[in-house]
């Protein structure tokens, strides 16, 4: 099997909806043609700058226009944020993804501090990737000069659905972006969240523009819906793990040596659940008691699972040379 950018919208749908099973067995064997099927990348996320944001992404916890109770604060000193990446290399990540509630980057001096964050946390050898919303095109050079390894920005969900979810950008807006990050030499991670009450199409619609980018994302974050009192979707139902199976593997199958991140959703799958998220080409994980502002599965636990699985940390920069094209 060839790595493919063109593919039919037909044709992912046609692996979404084949029998789990099935679907399940496929990807696993795709997995372990293109990667090391034992080897999950640990990342430790940190909000360095949570709330107050302008956008009204209906799903998030931080955007200003609905009262959900979280933790405002201004961007954290440098100092604070060496700390807890210190913190996590010593827990055993190696990537390190710090996230500010910004509808764009500004060249103020916060984004200097961000800057000296990126190089600080690169010379610990760690994989940096940062998601800090739209940025120009001499932002995106600035980041990669400092070090930056990576950049987070989701689609979130397919095309026709988005504006049902966020109203204050449009996904031509996030497709820019990509773009431009692309474009910088820094490594993409673009994915999204179900559970936001799209219906199959549109998550098949999400992964059709995923996978028919002229490069396909390094790495892609399949969040469940984590769902925020006070937000539009509070009352969202829980997304089943045959759904997030079907995802990732469907993911797996048409973008075969992406990392597949079984992202937001964690704390409230089994092990033996996740075992088959792992099954179905998921080679990434988020670890850390928190994501950005909701709980995560302890490390601990984390650490018993890898164990329990035969599963080991992927070392950093193992990709360096193939993720800059
Ligand atoms: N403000 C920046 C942006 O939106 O690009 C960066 C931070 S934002 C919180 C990063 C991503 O987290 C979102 O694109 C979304 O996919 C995911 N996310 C946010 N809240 C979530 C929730 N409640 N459940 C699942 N995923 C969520
Ligand atoms: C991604 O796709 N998921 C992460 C990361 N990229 C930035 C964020 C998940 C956030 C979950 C809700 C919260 O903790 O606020
Ligand atoms: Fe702001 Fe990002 Fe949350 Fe949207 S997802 S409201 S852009 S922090």
């Amino acid at each position: 099997m060839m790595i493919r950018n063109d593919w039919t919208r037909q044709e992912i749908a046609d692996i979404y909806y084949s029998p789990i099973l099935d679907l399940i067995y496929r990807a696993a064997g795709v997995h372990r043609q293109f990667n090391d099927a034992q080897e999950v990348q640990v990342c430790t996320l940190l909000s360095i700058k949570t709330g107050g944001c302008p956008e009204d992404c209906a799903y998030c916890s931080q955007s200003v226009k609905y009262q959900t109770g979280v933790d405002v604060h201004k961007l954290l000193p440098v100092a604070e944020v060496l700390d807890k990446a210190q913190e996590a290399k010593n827990n055993g990540s190696t990537r390190f993804c710090m996230g500010a509630a910004w509808r764009e980057v500004r060249d103020n001096k916060d984004f200097d501090k961000v800057l000296e964050m990126v190089k600080g946390i690169t010379n610990m050898g760690m994989e940096v990737c940062c998601t800090l919303g739209m940025l120009t095109e001499t932002q995106a050079q600035k980041l990669k000069e400092a070090g930056l390894y990576a950049y987070n920005h989701n689609l979130d969900t397919g095309a026709e659905y988005y504006e049902q979810i966020i109203t204050t950008r449009t996904y031509e807006d996030r497709l820019q972006t990509i773009d431009k990050v692309q474009k910088a030499g820094i490594s993409v991670c673009s994915g999204g969240i179900i559970g936001l009450g799209e219906t199959d199409e549109d998550r098949i619609s999400m992964l059709y523009t995923l996978a028919t980018l002229p490069h396909h994302p390094e790495s892609v974050p399949v969040n469940a819906l984590v769902a925020i009192e006070g937000t539009p979707l509070e009352n969202q139902a829980r997304v089943s793990v045959w759904e997030m199976i079907r995802m990732i593997a469907t993911a797996r199958i048409t973008m075969p040596r992406a990392m597949v991140r079984l992202s937001a959703g964690r704390m409230e799958m089994s092990m033996p659940e996740q075992a088959l998220c792992f099954m179905a080409g998921a080679n990434s994980i988020f670890a850390g008691d928190k994501l950005l502002t909701t709980p995560n599965t302890e490390v601990n636990q984390d650490k018993a699972m890898f164990q329990l699985l035969n599963l080991k940390p992927r070392e950093a920069f193992k990709d360096a040379e193939l993720a800059i094209v």
